[in-house]
């Protein structure tokens, strides 16, 4: 048995305070290997160094283990306080300083570039990927004496049944029910689907591995009743299902006679009246699309396996059945030239009513089918680092022409959120006077 103390690092407010649920996830599957552990959250400790000095003193641990969730906030027209690694990297280097436990460092941030980070963070081990199996097994390693390879990961993907059940943490789920009043769960991992700049496949696997839907179900249930939590997001990277996993869920919620609101990333196709109107009977308040582009072209350009109609018949549904709906757009992508600009500023109109969170440009990472176009169109060299944020856009338009265009039609527009920093001053604004949620929901009127 050791004692381990793990940290979540994410400092990150925007687009509100995140509940740090893969942390709460190793947190588990640590105690059910009989380990001690305490969870330390930097953001509802609000950057208390001294309290997490305390906490180091007081627990003595034998590994100190960090969950990395964010490297930057991929907005390409944020500067340096859009980068996080910085401020991760003095922290572990303080806590060095402090005490000669190993460190570990692990979470979807770096899983996208392992190596990089564990340089650039001086951490002693770091594991891509799930951390339910391979984390424990690291710690019995190097306890046993064995010397472990500095990055490692799970022997092979967990199934669903395997996830572990996030240990939430009362006084940390409090800072954030006082934040937001969200939280999070996930019903899935993986994603079937091949955008070309997207890292979801890459982190959690090509296919679909589907917690059973009454483990979710009785997660939700405890946060309602011993949290009284009352919002819940879906972090899946897509929660509609061609095999239905989304419905077994509501359905479970409605059998339960549980009251609860919750949201999720949707593909914009496939959604019929019937099953709209089930999702929002469990308690689905609000959709978050990945339509991503709004033109034949641009849609193409960014791999995306559904249409420009398809994308129009879920808002319109959504519109129908009063159900706010935001979608993510990026501009600049492949493929994007003057005239899709343009074709795809008109065709906004078409997505009257929903929040519009515009992006301009596209964070190149590794693992996508764009990190394979950058090299090839000489965006960046195999050489390239790419810690610090590098974005890809089209070599037929000039980005700062486009920003002035997308700006020009979103000026006066309340519901088109860009630039994307402004935006989220918006949000916290709201926040500042109180409202909770996901936010973007309450610009829409009742229509
Ligand atoms: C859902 C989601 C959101 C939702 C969150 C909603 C909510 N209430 O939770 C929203 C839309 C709000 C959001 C916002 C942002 N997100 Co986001 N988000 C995700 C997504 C899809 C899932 C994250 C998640 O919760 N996963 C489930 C948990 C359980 O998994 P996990 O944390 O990975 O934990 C597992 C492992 O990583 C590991 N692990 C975790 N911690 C540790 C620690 C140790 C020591 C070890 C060994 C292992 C380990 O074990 C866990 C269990 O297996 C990921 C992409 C993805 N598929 O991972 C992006 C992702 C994390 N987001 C990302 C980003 C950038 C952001 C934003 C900064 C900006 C933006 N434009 O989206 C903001 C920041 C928000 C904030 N305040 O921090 C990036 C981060 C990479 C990067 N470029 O920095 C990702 C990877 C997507 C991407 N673009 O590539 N996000």
């Amino acid at each position: 048995m050791s004692r381990v103390l793990l940290i979540s690092t994410n400092l990150a407010t925007a687009p509100y305070a995140v509940y740090p649920l893969g942390m709460a996830l190793v947190a588990r599957s640590l105690t059910d290997s009989g380990h001690q552990v305490e969870q330390f959250d930097l953001l509802a400790a609000e950057n208390n160094q001294a309290a997490l000095k305390e906490m180091i003193s007081g627990l003595k641990p034998d590994f100190i283990c960090f969950s990395l969730r964010n490297i930057d906030n991929t907005d390409s027209l944020s500067g340096d306080e859009g980068w996080y690694l910085e401020t991760a990297r003095k922290t572990i280097a303080e806590i060095r300083a402090l005490s000669s436990a190993p460190t570990i460092i692990g979470g979807p941030a770096f899983s996208l570039m392992p190596e990089a980070i564990l340089d650039y963070l001086a951490a002693d081990y770091g594991i891509a990927g799930e951390g339910e199996e391979a984390l424990p097994r690291l710690l019995s390693e190097i306890n046993s004496g064995s010397r472990p390879p500095a990055i490692s990961q799970g022997r092979k993907p967990l199934t669903g049944k395997e996830f572990a059940k996030p240990l939430f943490h009362p006084e940390i789920l409090k800072f954030y029910q006082q934040q937001s009043g969200i939280a999070n769960l996930q019903s899935k991992r993986g994603c079937p689907h091949h955008c070309h700049y997207c890292t979801y496949p890459g982190l959690e696997g090509h296919h679909f591995r589907r917690r059973p839907a009454a483990a979710v179900v009785d997660d939700i249930e405890h946060l309602t009743k011993t949290y009284d939590v009352r919002t819940i997001f879906f972090v899946d990277s897509v929660f509609n299902d061609n095999q239905g996993h989304h419905l077994a869920i509501a359905e479970e919620i409605l059998n339960r006679s549980l009251k609860i609101n919750w949201s999720a990333f949707f593909r914009p196709a496939g959604l019929d009246s019937k099953t709209l109107k089930l999702l929002q009977r469990s308690g689905l308040s609000a959709l978050e699309s990945g339509s991503d582009a709004i033109t034949a072209e641009t849609l193409e350009g960014l791999g995306k396996d559904f249409s420009l109609e398809d994308i129009l018949t879920t808002h319109n549904l959504c519109r129908k059945l009063k159900l706010p709906i935001a979608h993510y757009l990026i501009f600049g992508g492949p493929q994007e030239t003057p005239a899709t600009l343009s074709q795809g500023l008109k065709n906004l109109d078409k997505l009257s009513g929903g929040v519009l969170f515009l992006f301009s440009g596209l964070r190149i990472l590794p693992g996508t089918n764009l990190y394979q176009r950058s090299l090839k169109e000489g965006v960046i060299t195999p050489a390239t680092s790419l810690l610090r944020p590098t974005y890809y856009f089209s070599p037929m338009i000039n980005n700062e022409a486009m920003n002035l265009e997308i700006s020009a039609a979103c000026k006066g527009r309340r519901l088109r959120l860009f630039p994307p920093g402004e935006a989220l001053e918006r949000m916290q604004v709201m926040q500042r006077f109180g409202f909770k949620g996901l936010l973007w929901d309450q610009l829409v009127q009742p229509s």
